[in-house]
C-alpha cells in the first residue's frame, strides 16, 4: 500500500500555538511516523490529554478521542483493551500525565498496557499560563513558586525503566527526523511504550531556549536501548548533559497477552448476547 503524506493527517486547521513552540516538532514527528508506517486516519487512534499539548486533537485528522486533564492514559487504555489490535498513542503535557494523571501513568507502567504515551515535557502547566509541574526542576522559579521549587522533580523515565515497561525512550521537539523514529520504534515495541519529548515553551521558560537544549543535548545512536542501571546513569547526567534516543527496552508480556479471553477475538469482535449476568446481579441485592 503506497504511504499517506504526512500532510494528509492534517485538518483544516492550522495549529494556535505560539510561534516556535515544541509542539510544532512534535507534531510533524507524529504525522511522519503514522505516513512511515503506512497508516491512514481511519487506522490509528490518538487520545488527548488537556493542555497546549492536547490542542494536538484539532491539528490531526486520524480517530481521536480529546480525554479530560490527567486522563488520556486510562482512556486510551480503555480503546486498547476493546480493540487491541489497534495502534493506540496517548498524547498529553507533563502536568497532565506526569502530575495529575500519575496514578494512571503508574499503573500502565506496571501493567505494561500495549500503548504508546508520548509526553511534550516542557517543565510547566503551559495552557495555564506557567505553573510549575512535577517535572519542573528544584530551585526554579515559576507563577506558583515564586522563591523556587523545594521539591526534587519526578522521575518518569527513572520509574518506567525500574518497572521493565516495555520502551523507554527519550526525544527532543525539534530534532524531527530523530523523534519520528523513535515513535516508530515505539509503537512497534509490544508493551507499554513512554516517549519523554524535551521542549521548549518559550513564552513562559526563558531560560529553557533552544540553545540552552542544543548545548545539553546528544543522542544515542543504537536503536537496541541499553541495560537498567547504564539508563539510570545516563539520566543522571542531566541536566548538564541531556541524553536522547532509545533507553532502554524490556520483552516483559503486555497486559493483554495475560487474558486468555483476548487470546482469540478483540473484545469488539465477541457478542455479549449469550453471555447471563443474572446470577451476578442476584448477588449485589
Ligand atoms: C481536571 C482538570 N484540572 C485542571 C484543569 C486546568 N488545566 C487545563 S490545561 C492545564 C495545564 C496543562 O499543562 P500540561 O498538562 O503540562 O500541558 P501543556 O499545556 O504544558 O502542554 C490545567 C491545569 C483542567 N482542565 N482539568
Ligand atoms: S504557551 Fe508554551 S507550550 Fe503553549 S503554545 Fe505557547 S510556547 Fe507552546
Amino acid at each position: 500500500m503506497a504511504k499517506t503524506a504526512p500532510k494528509s493527517f492534517n485538518t483544516k486547521l492550522f495549529p494556535t500555538w505560539c510561534p516556535g513552540c515544541g509542539n510544532f516538532g512534535v507534531w510533524a514527528a507524529l504525522k511522519n511516523a503514522l505516513s512511515e508506517q503506512e497508516l491512514t486516519p481511519d487506522k490509528v487512534m490518538l487520545v488527548y490529554d488537556i493542555g497546549c499539548s492536547g490542542n494536538m486533537a484539532d491539528f490531526l485528522s486520524p480517530y481521536g478521542i480529546h480525554a479530560l486533564h490527567g486522563r488520556a492514559i486510562p482512556t486510551a487504555v480503555g480503546v486498547h483493551l476493546a480493540h487491541h489490535k489497534f495502534p493506540v498513542l496517548a498524547v498529553g503535557g507533563d502536568g497532565g500525565i506526569y502530575g495529575e494523571g500519575a496514578e494512571h501513568l503508574i499503573k500502565a507502567v506496571r501493567a505494561n498496557f500495549d500503548i504508546t504515551v508520548l509526553v511534550h515535557n516542557n517543565g510547566l502547566y503551559s495552557l495555564t499560563t506557567g505553573q510549575s509541574s512535577p517535572t519542573t526542576e528544584k530551585g526554579k522559579k515559576t507563577k506558583t513558586t515564586p522563591l523556587g521549587v523545594i521539591d526534587l522533580s519526578f522521575e518518569p523515565l527513572k520509574t518506567a525503566i525500574m518497572h521493565q515497561v516495555g520502551y523507554v525512550a527519550r526525544g527532543y521537539a525539534l530534532d524531527i527526523p530523530q523523534l519520528t523514529n523513535l515513535i516508530i520504534e515505539g509503537m512497534k515495541h509490544p508493551g507499554f511504550a513512554l516517549i519523554d519529548v524535551l521542549e521548549p515553551c518559550l513564552t513562559f521558560d526563558e531560560e529553557k531556549t533552544p540553545l540552552w537544549f542544543k548545548e545539553r543535548i546528544y543522542q544515542l545512536r543504537d536503536m537496541k536501548g541499553l541495560k537498567a542501571d547504564e539508563a539510570l546513569e545516563k539520566l543522571d547526567e542531566g541536566p548538564k548533559k541531556l541524553v536522547t534516543g532509545v533507553l532502554y527496552r524490556s520483552r516483559r508480556p503486555a497486559y493483554h497477552t495475560h487474558l486468555p479471553q483476548l487470546k482469540e477475538k478483540t473484545l469488539l469482535d465477541q457478542s455479549i448476547d449469550k453471555i447471563d449476568i443474572g446470577d451476578i446481579v442476584k448477588s449485589f441485592r
